[in-house]
């Protein structure tokens, strides 16, 4: 048996080419521990653009008449393709509708305060006229112009912090670059040649031909000691100081924190960080992927990261003509619009005082909370609990209508006119306060006032063998999302706890969300609240996978009622001693009318 599941584990790593140690260092979020004194731009920055695009981009996800549905820009490595063959694409590679103005335009009209583009990613391909290769956009396409230039100077010109993409070991198309496995073998590679004849010239280049850069964006590390690390980031800091760069440069030697990809931390971080995401399913463009996040998810996604203290990059993949998808032109106008008129809120933010509400999240500014109303409630009121401060003024961002709020004990309670407001993709309150703001909420509020109330698990208190874990699985293969699950509670003793407070008597259903597979399903466990123990059995619904969606279900366990307000402990356990009971995503109450 052992032997078969190390089979297993070896064919799951081939599969994959990338094993789960290498996956965490691909996404070094480690960040260096002295801070830069450069990176308040880019805190103050909070929305960015980052933009895929290469030879993948002509591709289009479709390789000899079969289509890949993985990440656009890994087609290369998921179709093997020899390099002698993928050279041929660059020769038919001609973006004539590329246009860097319109490009520079469309970020800024999003509200975007910098950009990030693909110098050159695994494939190999430069994009720009570089002397240290002839496989680049110059030298091995029609096109023969470097889009690079132009565009460096139109975001430069609408003052858009410019920075590029650079995979530093991944290269497909060099003998002694990072993971080509189908043309090259891995035991003649030579990373440090590759470093030292491909990739600090190509950098070097980057850094001296393009103006000012905000930053380097590296990509997966690999090849690298830590003290080799060192030397690469030091050799390449001369040619620009003040410019940044991603953690992903590896070994915790980076300016600030890139998550996984598609990863928003649960809780606010310290220091400088961005959340990636991109805007449909894959990095580079595919034609058949049309999951597109719309304006308000979007608006969602930056406001969540703003709340946490840190910053949104959104990706866009143009095509091989230099076209942004339409979607992504339109929806993106949409959130500028937005941020026109509630940008006070997000940039130069800093993370909320007040944790996330049913009503949705805060950002702050000296004396300031910013509300971010992403889930109205039924009734117009919002509680802010536990902000036991003196309010001077409370009103809309967008117009600046005085708003009517009353004190009640520590709690601040505010009514929305609904009928009166704007419907907006997320409406902004402004809480303008003096004094210290003390004591910090540990509960999570569960109130009537919205139809239903997800309680993520992360705000759960574990005991035992349980504990947080972000899971890491892919969409389509190659682009990967994460959930915060609470795992492994597989005694009786191990606890998953919710302190919770109920603002108004009522009746609830108590459903969980959970991930359940073979071995974990039909297993009993008990849900204890108000001294009454719920007891259910566990309901499969498909394995956990890191190359597939993460199945999960809401499952309801509980309907209970509230005679009183006040604070409740809710408590979920196995009922005997054995196997992981499930993955729990969140604890969700719905109102029962
Ligand atoms: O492998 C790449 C992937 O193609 C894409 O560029 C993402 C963006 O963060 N980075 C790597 C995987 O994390």
């Amino acid at each position: 048996m052992k032997k078969f599941l190390t089979i297993c584990a070896a064919l799951f790593v081939l599969y994959n080419n990338v094993s789960g140690q290498e996956m965490d260092e691909m996404w070094d979020n480690r960040s260096n521990n002295k801070a830069n004194k450069n990176v308040q731009w880019f805190k103050d920055a909070k929305f960015g653009m980052f933009i895929h695009w290469g030879l993948y981009s002509k591709l289009a996800g479709e390789w000899n008449g079969k289509r890949y549905y993985g990440s656009g820009e890994w087609i290369m490595n998921q179709a093997k393709i020899p390099v002698a063959e993928y050279e041929k694409v660059a020769k038919s590679f001609n973006p004539i509708k590329f246009d860097a103005e319109e490009w520079a335009q469309i970020a800024e009209d999003a509200g975007m305060k910098y950009m990030v583009v693909t110098a050159k990613h695994h494939e190999g391909f430069s994009m720009f006229d570089s002397k240290y290769t002839n496989f680049d956009i110059v030298d091995a396409t029609p096109y023969k112009k470097d889009p690079m230039k132009s565009l460096a100077k139109s975001v430069a010109k609408r003052n858009i912090h410019f920075g590029f993409y650079y995979s530093q070991f991944q290269d497909w198309y060099e003998p002694n670059g990072g993971r080509n496995t189908w043309d090259f073998k891995e035991a003649e590679k030579d990373y440090q040649k590759y470093y030292k004849e491909k990739a600090i010239p190509q950098l070097k280049e980057l850094m001296t031909n393009y103006g000012k850069l905000g930053t380097i964006w590296f990509d997966t590390p690999g090849g690298l000691t830590k003290q080799e690390t060192e030397d690469f980031v030091n050799s390449l800091r001369k040619y620009q100081p003040e410019c940044l760069f991603s953690s992903r440069v590896g070994h915790g030697l980076g300016d600030y924190r890139d998550f996984g990809d598609s990863e928003l931390p649960p809780f606010t971080i310290n220091g400088p960080w961005e959340s990636i995401y991109t805007h449909n399913d894959s990095w580079g463009y595919i034609k058949h992927d049309l999951n597109f996040k719309t304006p308000k998810e979007i608006i969602y996604l930056l406001a969540n990261a703003a709340a946490r203290g840190g910053n949104l990059m959104l990706n866009v993949g143009p095509d091989g003509e230099g076209s942004f998808p339409a979607y992504s032109i339109q929806y993106l106008r949409e959130v500028g619009n937005w941020l026109k008129i509630n940008g006070e809120s997000i940039y130069a933010s800093t993370a909320g005082l007040l944790g996330q509400q049913p009503w949705g999240v805060s950002t702050s500014k000296p004396g300031k909370q910013y509300l971010h109303i992403l889930n109205r409630p039924v009734d117009g009121e919002v509680l802010i609990p536990d902000f036991d401060v003196t309010i001077k003024k409370v009103y809309l961002l967008d117009g600046g209508k005085e708003l009517d709020f009353e004190k009640r004990g520590k709690d601040i309670i505010l009514n929305l006119p609904l009928g009166e407001m704007k419907k907006s993709l997320n409406e902004v309150v402004v809480l303008e306060y003096s004094g210290q703001v003390k004591a910090s909420q540990t509960y999570n509020v569960v109130s009537d006032n919205f139809q239903e109330i997800e309680i993520p698990a992360y705000f759960a208190k574990v005991k035992g063998n349980a504990n947080l874990k972000s899971l890491t699985y892919s969409h389509y293969y190659g682009d990967w999302k994460h959930t915060n699950c609470v795992v492994d509670a597989k005694n009786s003793g191990d606890e998953i706890s919710f302190d919770i407070r109920v603002t108004k008597p009522g009746t609830y259903k108590i459903k969980l969300e959970y991930n359940c597979g073979t071995e974990s399903a039909l297993q009993e466990g008990v849900l204890t609240l108000n001294n009454t123990d719920f007891l259910f059995r566990t309901l499969k619904t498909g394995e956990f996978d890191r190359r597939a969606p993460l199945p999960l279900i809401q499952h309801s366990v509980a309907t209970t009622t509230f005679d009183k307000e006040g604070l409740y402990k809710l408590n979920i356990r196995p009922l005997k001693d054995g196997k992981e009971l499930f993955k729990l995503k969140s604890l969700i109450f719905e109102a029962v009318r």
